[in-house]
């Protein structure tokens, strides 16, 4: 049986990964971070096929005898200080986590088992004030947040330990990827979760920051499938994974809100707290090389994942009322 090492099994991706995996017959170690509370939510239907242990990208040792103990065959980095706003505050944290993070772990693996196959979840966020459109695997990086920026050196170390060790290292550039399962204070969540509360009663305001950027946001589940995709291939490389599409903030908003029978512009108040130091103002991503290489293709639409996420928070918070 094939093992599969996931770092960040308690976020978004990581859930669906595992369950993913599982299905693939995997057998499945996730690492979780000690907490003084747990926050297995996203895991809890799948926590008695999965192994957790105990573990932080900011330990090497941690990482090393998890390698020594499993011996997986695969490893997928999708550990990070994830949220862009938030890296603004926590500059350096985000580096030692969202960059220096990566190279632990390949360091790690190199050490342990440098035949390995490495997944780097890399970001569309590297394009930044972007300089082509749409973005590829070739276009040059602008990052605009720390978060960017640390992002940038995760794929640069990544390419780097390919080049240096020969390691099956491999860089997911992955666009913007939304689920019932993103966090709250993601903007996606953040509508579809207040769109719903309001048409239940339990909010009034939905307060946000610049409605104008615009993304190319994906359903979660097709990109893990994506990420495993990446692993097979015979040669390591990098990956745009996109919809081709690009919607604005404002686009989202109107959707989730129509959803349910609401005019948004009664409710959205807009918020100077929401905006940030720099912008990215367009994403928009081209993935002709992982349709080509990998066979791989979206298929939920941006119209089906603000239903999906409406409808999800309609039943979440339905029940509460
Ligand atoms: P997420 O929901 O924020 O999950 C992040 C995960 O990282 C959580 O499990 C978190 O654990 C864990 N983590 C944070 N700091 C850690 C540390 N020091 N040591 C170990 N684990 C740590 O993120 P996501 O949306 O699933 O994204 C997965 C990865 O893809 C991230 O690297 C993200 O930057 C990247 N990415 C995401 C998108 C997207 O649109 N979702 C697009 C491109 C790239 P806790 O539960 O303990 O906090
Ligand atoms: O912001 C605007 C905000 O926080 C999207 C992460 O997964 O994807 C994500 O990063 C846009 C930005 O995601 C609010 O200014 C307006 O233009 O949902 P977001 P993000 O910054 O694109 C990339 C690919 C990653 O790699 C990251 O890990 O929405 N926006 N008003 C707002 N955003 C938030 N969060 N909250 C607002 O009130």
């Amino acid at each position: 049986m094939n093992c599969a090492f996931i770092t960040g099994i308690t976020g978004q991706d990581g859930s669906y990964l595992a369950e993913f995996l599982l299905d693939q017959g995997y057998e499945v170690v996730g690492m979780v971070r000690r907490s003084s509370t747990v926050n297995f939510e996203r895991i809890n239907h799948i926590q008695d096929r999965v192994t957790l242990v105990s573990g932080d990208l900011l330990d090497e040792v941690s990482l090393i005898s998890i390698l020594r103990e499993y011996r997986p065959q695969e490893v997928y980095n999708l550990a990070a200080q994830s949220f862009v706003q938030t890296s603004w505050v926590q500059p350096v944290f985000t580096g030692e986590v969202t960059a220096l993070g990566v190279t632990r772990l390949l360091d790690a693996i190199r050490t342990v088992d440098p035949t390995i196959r490495f997944y780097q979840a890399s970001s569309s966020e590297m394009f930044g004030k972007v300089l082509e459109v749409p973005q590829t695997e070739t276009t040059p990086f602008y990052p605009r947040s720390p978060y960017g920026v640390a992002k940038v050196y995760g794929h640069w170390i990544t390419v780097n330990y390919r080049e240096s060790y020969g390691l099956h290292a491999t860089s997911g550039i992955l666009f913007n990827h939304e689920s019932p399962r993103r966090g709250f204070e993601f903007v996606t969540r953040k509508i579809s979760s207040h769109a719903a509360r309001i048409k239940l009663g339990l909010a009034h305001e939905l307060r946000l920051g610049n409605l104008e950027s615009r993304r190319d946001w994906g359903y979660a589940p097709d990109y893990v499938r994506a990420m495993w995709l990446m692993l097979q291939q015979e040669a390591p490389g990098d990956y745009v994974v996109a919809t081709g599409e690009t919607h604005s903030v404002r686009d989202f908003v109107e959707l989730a809100f129509d959803h349910v029978g609401l005019d948004y512009r009664q409710f959205v108040v807009q918020d100077e707290r929401f905006m940030r130091p720099a912008e990215v103002d367009l994403l928009v991503g081209d993935c002709r090389k992982a349709r080509d290489a990998l066979g791989w293709q979206p298929e939920v639409t941006f119209e089906e994942l603000v239903r999906r996420m409406v409808d999800a928070d309609l039943r979440g918070f339905g029940e509460r009322v």
